[in-house]
This record gives structure tokens, C-alpha cells and sequence, in this order.
């Protein structure tokens, strides 16, 4: 499976919101390999947009300083969120992207035709609205742009689109989001303009082949990124021959996924992808997630003060499939101590200290429950894109185990009774470190390193316990 995030704008440092997505597609990955099937996992960063020079122009920087630095911070997500990533694309300094960008124009040639365009500019969300004010709460005053554009003919690619979302070659999670796309598209979709004049994009950006006045539009080249980053063989194994191509989206720019971009690729004749997984949004403290109200909740502080299965935990177990979820650091807190430290933490911890008091720490030789069915059930939710239900069904090993602990006694069993019961849950253990993998991949492997081998290591706690660690501010 070919697995992409979308690419964030580097206008500023990566918020909670990125790190959702990132965690939700790690997971995505890492069940996938887990299941013995070759995994693409990418991610990267929109470098050229106009949107990064103001930013860089606010803040008295060289774009290339600003874009070089949060583009670092995003990649740098990579260790402290544990995330499996097999490639990181940017925009502005892949050595295949630019090329490919205009193999892609050159293709879609046919469809491509110049014309004089007026529409007001939204830099905020990097489109044209008929009128203002952006319908996205953006505040920076809309551009008022008159000038010759490169059109693409979108419209002509109308019925093909709805065939396509209709029949389900391109899936669309949840339901919900599938028909919002095809209510657009029935609306009826107009041509739309792909490029701008070079001067208004302050020069930054990939000209158009053959016309140096203008740029193409952010869109058009941040949407190739899921081909261009695929080099030589690659584009022929994951994009020509691979079956399943999933693209995970904030629900904020599905129409560029699931209109535009199949309609780039018809287009231009090249296979489409498959499925399109789409997220809601977070809030933070109650409030849209901004630079300027201070409620970014950046992922790597997060990480430092709670650690990395707690802030996982959150965004998996607490983030509902469909509708915005509200973050704060007691929810987190919460979260972590009611399921990681007291569910988890404290079965692995009775287990080993019950293995240690009453069989001197060796793990007795009786059989146990492999979970069978949590794998199905796991995949099952992520075929739907529910990971909360995923989690749970990994979750019902700790519960399972908690409630057989309180049914056994096993502190007032003889030694045969201790053993068939001890070995049970050491199994049970046992099988949690592997389904929680994809989960919490460092938390699994502390599961994993406390009950592995025939005399299991003293009891250490796995999970501090968190909500006295900080206050929201
Ligand atoms: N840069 C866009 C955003 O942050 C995403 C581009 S994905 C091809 O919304």
C-alpha cells in the first residue's frame, strides 16, 4: 500500500493537527507491513507557496531561511512521534519534483488554455473566491487579482469524476465526505486557474514550461508531489502497479483531492489513486488551532512533557472518526493516566510482580489465549478509518486481563491454579505487546521487553502517572 499525507504549508512550526494525521497514516503503515504487505509510507512539506513568503517576508527573513527551518521542524516530527515515514518530500529542494511538475503540465497540455481572470485571492487557504470574505475565517483581506492566468478544463472531466466516486474506484472515508464531493461535482465544476503572474508570487515557485511570467499554482505542484517523489523504478511500483494508493486529508482540502487531482491525472493519462481517508479537525483549549491566539499544542513540547504514547493515545483513542475533537493537556493527562498507567501499566505490573512472588519468576509453561480475533477486528476499523474502534479492539486485551485478574484471585490459588493463571495472562501480555504495535510502538516494546523470556525481569512501572506534570496555560 502507497500511503501519503498531505503535505503542510511551512508558514509556521507544525501544530497538533499535523501530528494527527501523521499518526493516524504511521498506523496505517505500520499495521499494513505488519501484515507482510509492502508499505510506501510519505510525507513532506508544500514549500512554494505564497503563504510561506508573506510569513517569511512578516517575520524580516529570506523565504529560503523560513522555509528551510520549519520544513526541518516538521521532519523532525519523525523521532519524537515514533513515526515509520519511508520518504519526506519538499516542494522547494526535491531533485525529481520540479521536473516532474512540468512532465505533469506538458502532459495535460490539451487541457490547458490562457485567459484573462478576475477573482479575489485568499492567501490564508491559497484559492479564489467569487466574493469575500473567506468562508475559512481567514482575516488578512482578500486579494483583488486581475490578470492572465493558464486554465485547466476542469469541467470536461465532470462525468468522468462522478463514475469514478460513484462506482468506487476512488474511495471516500467516511461516507459523509463522499457524498459532500459528489454534491460538488453535481453542482457542476467550472475550469479552474492554475497559475499566476511570477511578480504576484513574489517569484517564488515553479515557472510555467515555456512562460516565464507566471508561476504554477501551489495546488497544481503540491498535488504532484504524491508522483514526483516516486523516482525511477519507484513510480512504476507504487503509482503504475501498486493496487492500493490511499491519500489521508483534512477534511479542509478534500475537493483538491478528490476533484482536482484525479482530474490532473486523467488528464494527463496516468493511473489514479484509490482511496482518500478524510480526518476533522482539532481544536485546541476550545479554539480553532492559530499562531496568533498561542494554541498550537506543538507536537514535540507535547512529547517532551508527557511522552510519546501519551500524546499517540490521545489522538487515536480520543479523536473521534467523524467531528472536531478538543484538545487540552488534562484530556491528554487524563487519557494517559486512566488507560496507559492504570489499564496497561498496572496489568503488566500485577502480572510480573504476582510471576515474581509466587513462581520466583518463572513464566510457567500453560497455554493461553492468542487473541486471534484482534488482528481482524483491527483491520476491520482501519479499512473504515475508525481508529478509536481499532484501538478498543486492541484494548479489550487489557480489560479482558484486568477482569480475569479480579475473577482468578490468583494470589489465593495453590501453586497449579497459579500457574494455569499466571500463564494466562503472561500470554495475554504477551499478545499486547504485538497488537499494540502499530498503536504505541514504544510502549509495546516496554510490554515486550517486561514479559519476554523464560524468568521475567523485575517489575519496573511502564507509565508515570501524568496529571499533576503540567497545567494548561
Ligand atoms: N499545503 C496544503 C495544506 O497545508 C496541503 C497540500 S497537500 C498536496 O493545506
Amino acid at each position: 500500500m502507497y500511503i501519503t499525507t498531505t503535505i503542510p504549508y511551512v508558514n509556521a512550526r507544525p501544530h497538533l493537527g499535523h501530528a494527527l494525521e501523521l499518526v493516524q497514516a504511521d498506523v496505517l503503515a505500520r499495521h499494513h507491513r505488519r501484515r507482510g504487505e509492502p508499505v510506501r509510507f510519505q510525507t513532506g512539506t508544500d514549500d512554494n507557496s505564497l503563504k510561506n513568503v508573506l510569513a517569511a517576508e512578516a517575520e524580516g527573513v529570506p523565504v529560503r531561511e523560513l522555509v528551510d527551518r520549519n520544513a526541518a521542524a516538521f521532519e523532525g516530527l519523525r523521532q519524537p512521534l515514533d513515526l515509520s515515514f519511508d520518504a519526506f518530500i519538499r516542494t522547494s529542494s526535491h531533485p525529481a519534483h520540479r521536473a516532474g511538475v512540468e512532465r505533469i503540465w506538458r502532459a495535460t497540455g490539451h487541457d490547458l488554455y490562457r485567459r484573462h481572470y478576475e477573482g479575489l485571492y485568499c492567501v490564508g487557504c491559497e484559492q479564489f473566491y467569487p466574493e469575500g470574505p473567506c468562508p475559512d475565517g481567514h482575516q488578512a483581506p482578500l486579494q483583488r487579482v486581475s490578470e492572465e492566468n493558464w486554465f485547466f478544463r476542469l469541467s470536461r472531466y465532470q462525468d468522468a469524476l462522478l463514475e469514478l466516486i460513484r462506482g468506487g474506484r476512488l474511495r471516500i472515508e467516511p461516507a459523509a465526505r463522499r457524498n459532500e464531493v459528489l454534491a460538488f461535482i453535481e453542482a457542476g465544476l467550472a475550469d479552474i486557474s492554475i497559475s499566476r503572474s511570477a511578480a504576484r508570487a513574489r517569484g517564488w515557485g515553479i515557472p510555467v514550461p515555456g512562460d516565464p511570467g507566471q508561476v504554477i499554482y501551489v495546488w497544481w505542484d503540491a498535488l504532484a508531489n504524491y508522483v514526483t517523489a516516486l523516482e525511477g523504478d519507484d513510480y512504476d511500483r507504487w503509482w503504475v502497479a501498486e493496487r492500493r494508493k490511499a491519500h489521508l486529508v483534512g477534511k479542509g482540502v478534500i475537493r483538491f483531492h478528490a476533484v482536482y487531482w484525479p482530474a490532473m491525472l486523467l488528464s494527463a493519462g496516468a493511473p489514479l489513486p484509490t482511496e482518500i481517508y478524510v480526518h476533522d479537525y482539532l481544536t485546541v483549549d476550545g479554539r480553532k488551532i492559530s499562531k496568533s491566539a498561542g494554541n498550537t499544542a506543538d507536537p514535540a513540547e507535547l512529547v517532551d512533557a508527557y511522552g510519546v504514547d501519551a500524546v499517540r493515545w490521545w489522538l487515536l483513542r480520543d479523536v473521534p472518526r467523524v467531528g472536531d475533537a478538543d484538545f487540552t493537556e488534562e484530556r491528554l493527562a487524563r487519557r494517559a493516566d486512566e488507560d496507559l498507567a492504570n489499564g496497561l501499566g498496572n496489568l503488566v505490573n500485577r502480572v510480573v510482580t504476582m510471576v515474581h512472588r509466587f513462581l520466583d519468576g518463572h513464566v510457567p509453561d500453560a497455554p493461553g489465549e492468542e487473541f486471534a480475533e484482534v488482528p481482524g477486528k483491527v483491520h476491520e476499523a482501519l479499512e473504515d478509518f475508525d481508529f478509536r474502534r481499532a484501538a478498543a479492539a486492541v484494548w479489550e486485551i487489557v480489560e479482558e486481563s484486568n477482569r480475569y485478574v479480579e475473577q482468578t484471585w490468583p494470589w489465593q490459588q495453590d501453586r497449579a491454579g497459579q500457574e494455569a493463571s499466571l500463564g494466562t495472562l503472561v500470554h495475554a501480555c504477551r499478545a499486547l505487546a504485538v497488537h499494540l504495535e502499530p498503536f504505541l510502538p514504544t510502549a509495546a516494546a516496554r510490554v515486550a521487553a517486561a514479559v519476554s523470556g523464560e524468568r521475567l525481569p523485575r517489575p519496573e512501572p511502564l507509565f508515570r502517572r501524568l496529571a499533576a506534570t503540567r497545567t494548561t496555560g
